[in-house]
């Protein structure tokens, strides 16, 4: 198939608008929509939350009328199937939409390729594929819910210029400035939830909740893996506006006034099933989990081959030998089974390095 540059240029600006849904869509994907005639723009929109009206839909009633003989830039499939919204591809065959570009299928097992046919089956010219790469980031924990029945894991790091985290006796809060932190603000809001350990629950007592001045946000689901509930009781996780749940070692003791939601997973030795765990939150609709957590939650993830990209904040200072590394427990002996990530974004925020990271598929 091939696609004019007018087709690129309007794709682009639907990703654009489904990027807006980023901090209030879930569990739903992102989706942006322009419907255009003759290159020209008759009506846009983007799906904002779930339970409201997809993309389409908005662009639909904004173009009215002008909708008759033009062409849709949907960034996923179009819908077939009655969810909480009657199909998006019946609303545009009933609009007289001619053309339907997408930039990927929705592999959403009640769409996957339904909502194609049925265009197709209206007389709509169907094209797809156009900016898929970006469509599938934008869209990367979505798909690795659907698709690989477990979230998109991103693990968030913040060390020294020589790797430590924390002095040795455990003092770590200063590390990066302002500025990496409001950044990490806006990760955290991306997110579907926010995972970490009793022990950082423990020693560092965070909230764990999106703070962003004049934004809406879905709150994360906030999870601390704690298998004996050693941390109950003793943290602000169950304060504040943001759902919290805990995850144990089926044999735990659950205390009878326990009002926190809980759930019990299977252990490997003295530790949470950790792929479990994540198959248990892809089951509650979290498509992307941020683990802010110790070096040993992060190391046990990294050595289980779960983690799908590091959030590296580099403060520029020095702690010294003697304080804490980044990560624990990785069993690396020889040079070939070192650990190879690939860089995908290296930037400056205030006096901090921020690098993404993801490990490289051998
Ligand atoms: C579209 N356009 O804007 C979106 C779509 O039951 P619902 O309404 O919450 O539908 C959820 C599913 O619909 C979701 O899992 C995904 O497959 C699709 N999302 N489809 O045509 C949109 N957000
Ligand atoms: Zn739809």
């Amino acid at each position: 198939m091939s696609f004019s540059a007018t087709d690129h240029a309007l794709m682009a600006r639907a990703l654009r608008l489904a990027e807006r849904g980023a901090y209030t869509t879930r569990p739903n994907p992102m989706v942006g929509c322009v419907l255009a005639r003759d290159g020209e723009v008759v009506g846009e929109g983007w799906h904002q939350r779930k339970g409201g009206p997809h993309a389409e839909v908005f662009a639909l009633r904004a173009a009215g009328e002008r909708a008759r003989g033009a062409t849709a830039y949907v960034t996923l499939e179009p819908c077939a199937h009655h969810g909480s919204t009657p199909p998006c591809a019946d609303a545009l065959i009933a609009a007289g939409v001619a053309r339907v570009v997408a930039a990927m299928r929705d592999p959403f097992p009640q769409v996957d390729g339904a909502g194609f046919a049925r265009l197709r089956a209206a007389g709509i010219v169907v094209e797809y594929g156009l900016l898929e790469a970006q469509a599938r980031e934008l869209n990367r924990g979505f798909l690795a819910r659907i698709e690989r029945g477990r979230p998109w894991l991103r693990v968030k790091l913040a060390m020294s210029l020589d790797g430590r985290t924390a002095l040795a006796n455990g003092e770590s809060k200063w590390i990066t400035g302002e500025a990496a932190r409001a950044d990490v603000q806006r990760w955290r809001a991306r997110s579907g939830a926010l995972l970490t350990g009793a022990r950082t629950v423990l020693a560092d007592d965070p909230q764990l909740t999106v703070r962003l001045p004049d934004t809406e946000v879905v709150p994360p689901l906030r999870v601390v893996l704690d298998p004996g509930l050693v941390s109950l009781g003793r943290s602000r996780v169950r304060e504040g506006d943001a759902p919290t749940l805990y995850v144990h070692a089926p044999d735990a003791c659950i205390p009878q006034d326990m009002a926190v939601a809980h759930v019990a997973a299977p252990v490997r030795g003295a530790r949470l099933d950790l792929a479990a765990v994540l198959r248990l939150l892809a089951e509650r609709g979290i498509n992307e989990v941020q683990v802010e957590a110790g070096p040993t939650l992060a190391g046990a993830f990294l050595q289980a081959g779960l983690v799908d990209e590091l959030l590296l904040y580099v403060a520029p200072v020095l702690l010294g030998a003697k304080a804490r590394p980044l990560l624990d427990g990785l069993a690396i002996d020889t040079m070939a089974q070192r650990l190879r990530m690939s860089l995908l974004d290296s930037r400056q925020v205030g006096e901090d390095l921020r690098l993404l990271l993801r490990p490289q598929a051998d």
